[in-house]
């Protein structure tokens, strides 16, 4: 197998794009399918200042990458969720990029900050600890996002992800989740600009990417992930790839040219957002959710600032 661009031995093949690359034409590919992405879907301005949530796995700390290679301005945002040996390893590999590439991370620990982790405030609120999870961390990316002065926040979901959300969505008929599965999510009050530069890049792409540019990644999963539906959907789109390679990639894109409008229209409601009687965070009324769970945990509802990276590289720590 050779590099369809230079002839060289290829490293990976891609065979919805009926091509084969070497580490060099795969990196570019993929910085390519980036700014792509960005381009296309207007995400962002080469000058904004972008907070890139980082967990340590491929996805992430590939993203971050890839927003350096092309000379974005991109601080990572860790966000230690106290799931064990889990997140100390994550935690780990987030360090080790950020000493290896000096850039900035803004780094928040639930339990030191909020009195609470994700095992803890998931008993606690009888959540299920993805529940819990998921609503720790819009909450917190949101306020990172925005305390910081940051124009966009960025995560890491590639094409697996958002085609495996989208058959889920579609499989149960979620209209409310199907108005919001867009690549990106516009600021309102109380929410920063969210964006999904990897949309066009799949995970064995990703995987292959950190590889050829030696980013070490948390391989393991989330033990608390076990019973998620979510892995179930990407096994039956594996399945239909694997037999007719670009499904993915249809199925996603062509609901976002051809479906995405219909759903939008469908669930606006019209309803206001108001403040947060604690945090000020957009909610229905009374508290947030996200501070009734921190309440309900034994922790302390208070606002998180974040004026400036907390730590860097070169300060022997983090970013
Ligand atoms: S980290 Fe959190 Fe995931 Fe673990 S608890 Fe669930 S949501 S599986 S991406
Ligand atoms: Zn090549
Ligand atoms: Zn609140």
């Amino acid at each position: 197998m050779k590099c369809t661009v230079c002839r060289e031995p290829a490293l990976i093949d891609l065979r919805r794009h009926n091509a084969a690359f070497c580490g060099e034409h795969h990196s570019r590919f993929c910085r390519d399918q980036v700014q792509r992405a960005i381009d296309d879907f207007d995400m962002f301005a080469p000058d904004a200042r972008v907070l890139v949530a980082v967990s340590g796995g491929k996805d992430s700390l590939a993203l971050w990458h890839l927003l350096k290679a092309l000379g974005y301005d991109a601080h990572g945002l860790y966000l230690g969720l106290g799931i064990g040996e889990y997140s100390d390893a994550s935690r780990d590999h987030v360090l080790a990029f950020t000493d290896a590439h000096d850039v900035p991370l803004v780094e928040i620990d639930l339990l030191d900050t909020f009195g609470y982790d994700i095992p803890t405030g998931a008993q606690a609120s009888r959540r299920t600890p993805c529940s819990a999870c998921g609503l720790s961390k819009r909450h917190l990316f949101d306020s990172a996002a925005l305390d910081g002065g940051f124009d966009v926040l960025a995560t890491g979901h590639n094409l697996d992800d958002e085609a495996a959300v989208l058959f889920g969505n579609v499989l149960h008929w979620q209209t409310e989740y199907l108005a919001r599965q867009q690549p990106v999510l516009p600021a309102g009050a109380g929410f920063p600009r969210k964006v999904k530069p990897l949309v066009r890049l799949s995970e064995r792409e990703m995987a292959a990417y950190c590889i050829i540019n030696g980013i070490d990644y948390q391989v393991d999963e989330c033990p608390m992930s076990a019973g998620n539906r979510h892995l179930a959907y990407k096994e039956a789109l594996n399945g239909i790839e694997s037999r007719s390679p670009g499904s993915k990639a249809d199925f996603y894109f062509g609901f976002l040219r051809s479906a995405a409008d219909v759903f939008q229209t469908a669930t606006d409601d019209g309803s206001e957002p108001v403040p947060c009687e604690t945090c000020g965070a957009p909610c229905s009324g009374g508290r947030c959710a996200f501070c009734r769970l921190v309440e309900r945990a034994g922790g302390e509802p208070t606002m998180v600032r974040v004026d400036a990276p907390t730590r860097r590289s070169d300060q022997g720590g983090p970013t």
